[in-house]
């Protein structure tokens, strides 16, 4: 029996938070049932009717499936709940709402959180980005052009000593930022506190050898407590940035660490989003993570390069982009993203990581724009001449780009450069080359 929730083609209203969901309905059951069980376990309802629900309370606070259209072999619907439904600032409560029992329901067998709508008043009870894209700029007194950055490999193996030096080499031949890895925190041979120091000394020399501002992204993923203790001491200790495993920490700590306001970059990685993510029939989509991210405050967000190892074609990526950036989002009904008015929320720097070399930069600038962060790992460490080598290479890379110089030309009077194109082209790497 039907609970009444399906209106289509009624219109939200600027309270309702819309969500949209693919779905494919199980053996049997009818969409319009799927979409109401879906909508019912999201808000007021449950598997069967209750005596507790009174009929003005469900008058006031019932869900209206307002859109259903078959795609591929499941549907689309989309879902507008009254923003009441949720906490205002939760995180948490609002994503064990639209994202919690519905993806283990058995009237489906597929689901996926497309995308979300969030009304002004759940949008302004976050506090957004503290820097942001013209923040992190004024830091590195860097007003237009695509930034370059690299992150340590190995991933975990140096130790303090040799992860500062290898830092030094890379801020000292060009680059603007160098990241600590996902799954390097504090290891018995890499301690966080003395790497830190170790790392920020470095970093005081390639700026004043340069004359160049540097940025050291500085993983403070750990435990929530812990995480904010060594984010502290980043802040005491002089540094800039601190990096926050979005996924493993989760949103509430990545909340905690924004609300903090330390006044320090918080650039996201998003380690293990894939898990969520990647099965297009199913889970959450990146967008919505995105939203998220933006939505509590991060200011620089790893969101796929396009032209690396990682999966993410060019339209995922560039919705992606528009997300964190753009002042307001249309309906994008190709990539399934929905309206969003950010009310102000600054925009976020998109980062451009995983599998890049100096040769397919120009390809990735030009797709994602000048606000974008080129993170090389492999790309900068695995040059012949070294981890310094692969500094000077992207950021001739970056520089060519700059003056709208092919990178062929560029690299006729830049070594390093002509290095890393005769080493990887102008290709983004091949699976199973
Ligand atoms: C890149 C990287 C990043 C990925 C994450 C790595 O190294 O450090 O974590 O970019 O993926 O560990 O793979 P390489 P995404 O440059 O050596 O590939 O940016 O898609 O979240
Ligand atoms: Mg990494």
């Amino acid at each position: 029996m039907l609970m009444g929730f399906v209106r289509l083609g009624c219109k939200p209203n600027e309270n309702d938070l819309i969500a949209e969901y693919y779905f494919e309905p199980a053996r049997g059951v009818t969409p319009e049932y799927a979409c109401e069980q879906l909508a019912a376990e999201s808000s007021i309802g449950t598997w069967t009717a209750i005596a507790t629900l009174k009929p003005a309370t469900a008058k006031r606070l019932a869900p209206k499936i307002f859109y259903l259209k078959r795609k591929g072999t499941g549907f689309v619907t989309r879902i507008a709940y009254p923003d009441e439904l949720f906490e205002a600032g939760s995180v948490p409560q609002l994503m064990s709402a639209i994202a919690g029992n519905v993806f283990g329901m058995k009237v489906v067998n597929q689901l996926r959180l497309n995308d979300f709508t969030l009304t002004k008043t759940l949008v302004k009870a976050f506090k957004g980005p503290q820097l942001g894209i013209a923040g992190v700029r004024k830091m590195l007194r860097v007003p237009r052009r695509p930034l370059c950055g690299t992150i340590i490999k190995p991933k975990v193996g140096l130790n303090e000593r040799e992860h500062a030096a290898v830092a030094y080499d890379c801020w000292v031949n060009g680059l603007d930022l160098v990241k600590d890895d996902e799954n390097l925190t504090s290891m018995r041979f890499n301690d966080f506190e003395n790497r830190l120091a170790a790392t920020l000394e470095a970093m005081d020399r390639a700026q004043s050898e340069t004359g160049e501002r540097k940025l050291y992204v500085c993983n403070v993923s750990a435990e929530t407590n812990e995480m904010l203790r060594r984010a502290q001491l980043v802040k005491d200790n002089g540094g800039n940035v601190t990096m926050i495993d979005i996924l493993t920490c989760g949103w509430s700590a990545l909340q905690t660490l924004r609300d903090a306001n330390l006044r320090l970059v918080i650039h996201a990685h998003r380690a293990g989003h894939a898990a969520v993510t990647r099965n297009p029939r199913h889970g959450i989509s990146m967008l919505a993570l995105a939203k998220l991210s933006r939505l509590i405050g991060v200011d620089s967000l790893h969101v796929g390069a396009i032209y690396g190892k990682m999966e993410g074609s060019a339209n995922e990526v560039l919705a992606l982009v528009k997300e964190i950036q753009s002042p307001r989002l249309a309906k994008d009904e190709a990539q399934g993203a929905l309206e969003q008015n950010w009310f102000g929320l600054a925009p976020v720097f998109a980062v451009a990581s995983g599998g890049l070399h100096p040769g397919v930069l120009p390809q990735v600038v030009r797709a994602m724009g000048n606000d974008v962060i080129a993170q090389l790992g492999g790309g900068v460490h695995g040059l012949k001449g070294g981890s310094g080598a692969g500094s000077r290479a992207t950021r001739q890379a970056i520089d060519a780009i700059t003056k709208c110089i092919p990178l062929k030309e560029y690299a006729e009077t830049h070594a390093e450069l002509a290095q890393a194109l005769k080493q990887w082209g102008t290709k983004p790497p091949k699976p199973g080359e």
